[in-house]
């Protein structure tokens, strides 16, 4: 029995990772969408006061690495990471540099599936984010060979990159470009067309959408 809680589709970045996670272990949860525009979202959500909350076999588990954990555990088979070491090694890293790092990225350019942002101002620091996510990306696909990150399978990387790519889509259209063979094959992947569905039908947070367009 699985049960998972997240938010809005254009908007939360981790629970869109949380969500792939489920995809890759072939697990099909209840969802438990919260709304961020609502008082008491967080009062519904165990555990924690963030998303992703996963709840499986009993056992909760509040956060989107940790979530990769629970589940490559309750699913050995799954795909989350390659099987030869050093591509083990660099697919950990890159997730772990996304979960604690980019928070220039993170912070000017928040996820937003839907907005496309022209002549957005970017910061130097910005940029250096955008650099480094490139390099470890091309790296990743050459040193596997692709169509993914590590291989033939989407894996954890490729569900935490995701939302990154959606995110240079908006704000860094240059950027996105040069990562366009990756970025088209992935947001591709029906996974991602039905989370850009809900995402394109996600009525909060109008007014944020607004003010983008007009930046
Ligand atoms: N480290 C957490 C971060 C989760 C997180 O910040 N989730 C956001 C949504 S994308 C959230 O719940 N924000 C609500 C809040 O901070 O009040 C993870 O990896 O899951």
């Amino acid at each position: 029995m699985a049960k998972l809680w997240i938010g809005q589709p254009n908007y939360s970045s981790w629970s869109l990772r949380g969500w792939l996670a489920c995809r890759i272990a072939g697990i099909d949860p209840a969802i438990r969408w919260v709304r961020f525009d609502e008082d008491d979202w967080q009062s519904e959500v165990p555990s924690n006061a963030t998303v992703p909350v996963l709840e499986l076999n009993g056992a909760t588990t509040w956060d989107s690495a940790a979530i990769i954990e629970s589940l490559a555990d309750a699913v050995p088979d799954a795909p989350f990471w390659p099987a030869d070491p050093a591509l083990r090694a660099h697919a950990r890293s890159i997730v772990a540099e996304m979960h604690s790092g980019f928070v220039a990225l993170r912070s000017a350019c928040p996820m937003n599936i839907r907005a496309r942002a022209e002549n957005f101002p970017l910061t130097d620091a910005v940029f250096a984010d955008i650099a480094r996510i490139q390099d470890i990306l091309e790296t990743a696909l050459e040193n596997s060979g692709g169509p993914y990150l590590y291989g033939n399978e989407l894996g954890a990387a490729d569900a935490f990159y995701a939302p990154v790519l959606y995110r240079l889509r908006t704000y860094a259209p240059v950027a996105h470009c040069e990562l366009a063979d990756y970025s088209q094959r992935l947001l591709a992947h029906p996974w991602l067309v039905e989370w850009e569905a809900l995402a394109q039908t996600d009525p909060a947070f109008a007014r944020s959408d607004a003010a983008l367009a007009q930046s």
